[in-house]
């Protein structure tokens, strides 16, 4: 199953129900007055975060979104009634973008915001009777609802980030790390979409560490890279391959540029030696593991539910 972190939606406000052109027919009142009724207001919608939603797939084929029109007027001066409101629900930690700017982060579950209003209910005749104007045929349509274009994008709350050049051990990091099941594999790019795995502390605080899929070889981010999670990410674990030939320093360099604009400010970057020898940390590292060999792993996990333990959890 693919994870999508980013749609674009088209949203549009219910059409408002017409204004009614009517006249009170009666037996024995043979010219009754004007009495059709004002047309409902269209539906709006919101978008709303729901916890049953896990990403945004469902988008790339759900685009289009409108609310329920409103109910036309009736005789007898009845009012149409209100369009239904529509809901969209996203997953808690989604961004809501209207013409690129930032309307709403919808971090928690039953947060919401308007994307589009609904439109104005039309006008019935009733309302155009005046002393010199006693049986209008005049009525108002109802309105079209508000359209637009709709950016979602979710940034998952996690704790801790695995980036790196491909290659670098990132997915075995997480493995030993979390026991989570990801694919780990012998060639560059294996990892396609974003794997999840819990850290529990000793009083059971549960952190989240997510592992990315690499920055291309070059240290550039890539489509689908979903560099976006680091976002939340208050640790970000930068993993090095230990045993490469290029010296360390520059693939690091390399691999900072890439993932760093989708960093946190205040996040912490540990540069993690993978294939390495705990008891031989090279200088350029903070931790040195060998996650196949389980090695080193235990300090690293320590280190970080101290670091997060520490430091309340980021919005
Ligand atoms: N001996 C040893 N092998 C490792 C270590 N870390 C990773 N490997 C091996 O290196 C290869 C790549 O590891 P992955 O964890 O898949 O690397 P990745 O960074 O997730 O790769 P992409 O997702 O493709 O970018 C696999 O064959 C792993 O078994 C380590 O610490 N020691
Ligand atoms: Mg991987």
């Amino acid at each position: 199953m693919p994870f999508t972190d980013r749609a674009r939606i088209h949203v549009e406000g219910g059409h408002g129900g017409g204004g009614c052109l009517s006249f009170r027919r009666e037996k024995y009142i043979p010219r009754g007055g004007p009495d059709g009724g004002n047309g409902g207001r269209g539906g709006r919608v919101y978008v709303v975060a729901d916890e049953q939603e896990k990403d945004l797939t469902r988008f790339r084929h759900a685009v289009h979104h409108r609310a329920q029109a409103g109910g036309a007027g009736e005789g007898r001066v009845k009012r149409g009634r209100a369009g239904d409101d529509l809901e969209i629900a996203v997953p808690p930690g989604t961004r809501v973008l209207r013409d690129d700017e930032v309307i709403a982060e919808l971090d928690h579950a039953g947060d919401r915001v308007q994307v589009a209003r609904g439109g104005e209910g039309g006008v019935g005749n009733r309302a155009f009777r005046s002393s010199t104007h006693q049986a209008p045929r005049e009525t108002v349509p109802g309105m079209p609802g508000e359209e637009a274009w709709v950016t979602l994008e979710l940034r998952l709350a996690v704790d801790v980030a695995l980036v790196g050049l491909p290659n670098s051990g990132k997915s075995a990091v997480l493995v030993a790390l979390t026991g989570a099941g990801a694919t780990v594999a012998a060639w560059p790019h294996s990892t396609r979409e974003p794997a999840l795995g819990p850290l529990e502390d000793d009083e059971g605080h549960l952190f989240t560490v997510i592992d990315l899929p690499g920055l291309a070889a070059d240290g550039t981010p890539r489509d689908d890279d979903h560099l976006v999670q680091c976002e939340r990410a208050r640790v970000i674990l930068h993993c090095v391959d230990a045993s490469d030939e290029e010296p360390a320093e520059a693939r690091i360099a390399r691999a900072r540029e890439g993932f760093g604009p989708f960093t946190h400010e205040g996040a912490a970057e540990w540069v993690v030696a993978t294939h390495a020898d705990p008891a031989d940390r090279p200088a350029w590292a903070d931790f040195a593991v060998d996650s196949v060999a389980g090695e080193g792993v235990a300090a690293l996990r320590e280190a970080l539910v101290r670091a997060l333990g520490a430091a309340p959890a980021a919005a």
